[in-house]
């Protein structure tokens, strides 16, 4: 596998496993000998963004910041892993703007909220239904399903391995192709 500079966008609820996935993809690269960086919440909403909370502005104002250093970053030549949850189309319009069309791969974890709120690692969609927390997304806080992402996963019905494998196989078409 050639090293191009690409970037790839998940998108989808808490607790649908996009940082999980994010961090196994990046083994699988690395152990191909690809040079990737993983950006998710716990990398960027914590220092560069730790300004922003969760009204639809600073969302946007979250996704265009990660859009923007994870264009720098493909013009260093890294691969992208991104791991945000981006609920609104017209951001994530915006983040293949910055990054250019032909290195954006969206991937939507389609895993749905029940899922998402049965597995709850952090209890926070319990906090959310009992309004703890304000604004949450799927809850209290909309999540609009991309239209034409690029490759649709269901971490319910798949296992990371087999969604790793299709990934490579997306990642492989764009490099190609
Ligand atoms: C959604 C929230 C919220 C609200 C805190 N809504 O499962 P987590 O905990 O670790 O991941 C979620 C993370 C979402 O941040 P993103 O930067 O991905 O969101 S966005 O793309 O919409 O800007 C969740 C936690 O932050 N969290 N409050 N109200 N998620």
């Amino acid at each position: 596998l050639r090293q191009k500079p690409l970037t790839i966008w998940f998108t989808g609820l808490s607790g649908a496993g996009k940082s999980t996935l994010a961090f196994a993809l990046e083994r699988r690269l690395v152990d191909l000998g690809m040079a990737c960086y993983v950006l998710d919440g716990d990398n960027v909403r914590h220092g560069l963004n730790r300004d922003l909370g969760f009204s639809p502005r600073d969302r946007a104002e979250n996704i265009r910041r990660i859009a923007e250093v994870s264009r720098l970053m493909n013009d260093a030549g890294l691969i992208l892993i991104t791991a945000f949850i981006s609920p609104f189309q017209e951001d994530r319009e915006m983040a293949r703007g910055i990054i250019g069309t032909e290195r954006f791969l969206e991937v939507y974890l389609e895993t749905s909220l029940e899922v998402c709120e049965a597995r709850d690692p952090k209890g926070m969609y319990r906090k959310a239904r009992s309004g703890e927390l304000p604004s949450f997304t799927g809850i209290s806080s909309p999540y609009e399903q991309p239209e034409r992402p690029d490759l649709k996963l269901d971490t319910a019905s798949l296992a990371i391995d087999d969604c790793v494998t299709m990934l490579l196989t997306s990642i492989r078409e764009r490099c190609v192709g």
